[in-house]
């Protein structure tokens, strides 16, 4: 892949780039959790976003992107929108000015193995890597924070999405073999080890791409806003669905309209199973990790209403094949892939056993990704 994007990069711009990488990234418990300023439980993965790139002395950014086959040029002075995958980079190129740095005019290659609509979070991993070789080239002196806060406000202002700090996150912080369980409101986190020889995260895409997904996604953060507002009433210092008990939620369960309780019933349960799942890892007790991600699933399919047949059938068909621990779908939902933990040696079976059983109902295979968990964002050459 490196050799290629150097060497397109030197046919199509003649001059020589730096080459970044930005990873995808999986979640392993703690989902729709980030926007109501809970935990995570992310890390980053060995599919990436690549961006070479080179200084051109004008104001003016050329992009190819090679997966699309499609170029693409906008001056430095960017004030809005425009549309598709672009937008990504127009955000960045908007944000990181408007923090008062200084850019030039640069070219671009883009590729990147992560797939496009799988809910492993490709813009994400795209607005990383594009900020990281910007920042990398101009010495700008962002830290992975603030570059992590610039690819969220690129998906709100110029992409529509009102998405939380995780996706963006864990491209830029992951660390090889290692989770990351982050405090979505102090932006304190901890690494922890995922260290399980005999096991393997393997993801299965359900082949729905989840195009739906921003406008849903919004209706369930507002969802979680118009709880948070009637339970705030009685608790003053509630302020976010992190801030909720149990108990709380349910002595109130009346005022709120049955379709919020259910939304704000599925996010402050899952912040006690990510507590409860982060224990169960230190312990080195899969079991326990295994059942609270299916529990999970239950909660997304039922109470958030964010799964789809497709992920409903992959995660209800992974619990009955043999050396599965945990299988759940992953991320914003919609479509997208689930997430399982498979024992190593039974990971050629679950393939074969899950994507036979899905062809036999949906006529399609669907495709399985083995990750490894590894790095964020870095220049590679
Ligand atoms: C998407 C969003 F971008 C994340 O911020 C997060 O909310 C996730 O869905 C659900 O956990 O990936």
């Amino acid at each position: 892949m490196i050799k290629k994007l150097q060497q397109v990069f030197r046919e199509k711009y003649n001059k020589e780039a730096t080459i970044i990488g930005a990873p995808g990234r999986v979640n392993l418990i703690g989902e729709h959790t980030d926007y109501n300023f809970g935990f995570v439980l992310p890390g980053a993965v060995d599919k990436k976003i690549y961006v070479a790139i080179a200084p051109n002395g004008t104001d003016t950014v050329n992009v190819f992107a090679n997966q699309f086959n499609e170029s693409y040029s906008f001056s430095l002075d960017v004030s809005e929108p425009h549309k598709g995958w672009m937008n990504y980079l127009l955000g960045v190129t908007y944000h990181i000015q408007q923090r008062g740095k200084k850019i030039g005019g640069v070219d671009l290659l883009i590729d990147g193995d992560i797939p496009v609509g799988a809910g492993m979070s490709s813009s994400a991993a795209l607005c990383s890597a594009y900020g990281f070789a910007l920042n990398e080239l101009f010495q700008l002196g962002l830290s992975r924070m603030d570059l992590a806060f610039i690819g969220q406000k690129t998906e709100h202002t110029f992409v529509g999405l009102q998405c939380g700090i995780m996706d963006q996150f864990a491209s830029l912080h992951g660390k090889k073999g290692h989770v990351m369980k982050l405090d979505c409101r102090s932006l304190e986190y901890e690494y922890i080890p995922f260290d399980f020889p005999g096991y393997k995260i393997v993801l299965v895409n359900s082949m729905v791409s989840h195009s739906l997904a921003s406008s849903e996604y919004n209706v369930r953060r507002q969802q979680c806003e118009e709880g948070i507002a009637i339970l705030k009433k009685h608790y003053p210092n509630i302020n976010s669905l992190r801030d909720v008990e149990p108990a709380q939620l349910l002595q109130h369960r009346d005022e709120l309209p049955p379709i919020v309780f259910d939304r704000c019933s599925y996010v402050v349960y899952e912040k006690e199973r990510l507590l409860a799942g982060c224990e169960a890892l230190k312990k080195n007790d899969l079991a326990t990790f295994g059942k609270l991600m299916i529990a999970t699933h239950e909660g997304l399919s039922k109470k958030y209403s964010v799964s789809c047949t497709e992920l409903d059938f992959l995660a209800e068909c992974a619990q009955h094949i043999t050396g599965v621990a945990g299988s759940r779908m992953m991320g914003g939902g919609f479509g997208g892939c689930t997430i399982n933990i498979v024992q190593a040696d039974a990971v050629e079976n679950f393939t074969q056993k899950i994507q036979a059983a899905f062809n036999g109902l949906f006529k399609q295979t669907p495709e399985v990704y083995v990750t490894q968990i590894e790095d964020g964002a870095k220049v590679i050459s």
